[in-house]
């Protein structure tokens, strides 16, 4: 598998500097436009700061990049022909020579295989609630992905919006390890706290980077995910964002809306029904996770 790597992504492969993964789905359909450029390069100046080299990934023009040149994540923030690529459409794009935005499975497998350890996110996906006139059956190739690519994943967690439970169960089925950071509840994304116990828990960055080592000693196939809450500060009410996601889904199945669209479309409307709010609260989050993953990553390399 061919991977072109930016000059500053090549360089720190080759001097063993720590290097932190970002995904671009996240970019082209998970915050509006103009604050997704904002969000883009915050989320790389942020990983910098740490001493650490972000590696944004996408497919442009039909080739895996890793490390982007701002015009294009220009593109992937304002052309609405982006294409949300998860694994099993990454070879479609490429013979087409289109652009794609990685999603974390799809950004987790090409960082892993540039042996990139350490990958910062928003949230993950996971299993869809089924509820009357929603979509069946649907699970998130991130979750199987996790299972099968060695890498750790820095994620606030996952939306409400998913069947929380049935999330953490299949992570637990797919021997995901699972590591809530100075928590002991999986997060909610918008929320700090879901009621949903963590089999484990890191208090301090010095613990987190010895269960790094040691995740990465073992050898195994799955990956690692460390649930990092959002801030405090811009943790959101429960009843505010569980009544906002209630009118999201429920006019997404009434649009018909299914599949990979149901979370960029549920994104939009959640950003819409609060006036931005949950986009502020999305930034927060993400950022705080850029910074956790660019921490570990320095120790880590
Ligand atoms: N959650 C967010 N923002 C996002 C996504 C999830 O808050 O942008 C994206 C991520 O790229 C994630 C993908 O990997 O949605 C999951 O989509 P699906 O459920 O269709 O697998
Ligand atoms: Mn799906």
């Amino acid at each position: 598998m061919k991977i072109e790597f930016s000059p500053d992504v090549a360089e720190a492969r080759k001097s063993g500097q720590a290097i932190v993964a970002l995904e671009s789905t996240i970019i082209s359909h998970g915050f509006p436009h103009p604050e997704n450029l904002a969000v883009a390069a915050e989320m790389e100046e942020t990983v910098r700061q740490q001493g650490a080299v972000p590696a944004t990934i996408a497919l442009i023009d039909g080739n895996i990049k890793c490390g982007l040149t701002e015009s294009e994540v220009h593109r992937l923030a304002t052309d609405a022909g982006v294409r949300k690529c998860s694994v099993r459409d990454m070879a479609v794009i490429m013979a087409e020579q289109a652009i794609g935005s990685t999603t974390v499975a799809a950004t987790a497998f090409i960082a892993a295989k540039a042996g990139i350890k350490v990958f910062a996110t928003g949230g993950i996906g996971g299993v869809h609630r089924r509820e009357e006139g929603a979509d069946g059956y649907d699970i998130s190739s991130d979750l199987l992905e996790l299972s099968r690519t060695n890498i750790i994943v820095v994620s606030a967690g996952a939306k409400s919006l998913l069947d929380l439970p049935a999330t953490l169960e299949v992570l637990e089925t797919y021997s995901v390890a699972v590591v809530g950071y100075e928590t002991n509840e999986f997060p909610a994304f918008h929320t700090r706290s879901s009621g949903l116990k963590l089999p484990h828990r890191a208090d301090s960055l010095d613990q987190l980077t010895a269960i790094g080592r040691s995740h990465f000693e073992l050898d195994g196939e799955a990956g690692m995910l460390v649930c990092n809450p959002v801030p405090e500060e811009a943790a959101m009410k429960v009843d505010e964002i569980e009544s906002l996601i209630t009118q999201a889904r429920a006019e997404a199945i009434s649009e018909g809306i299914k599949g990979a669209a149901v979370t960029p479309y549920i994104l939009a409307a959640l950003n819409r029904l609060s006036d931005g709010r949950t986009s502020e609260v999305n930034k927060a989050l993400a950022l705080n996770n850029a910074d956790l993953a660019a921490r570990l990553a320095v120790r880590l390399a």
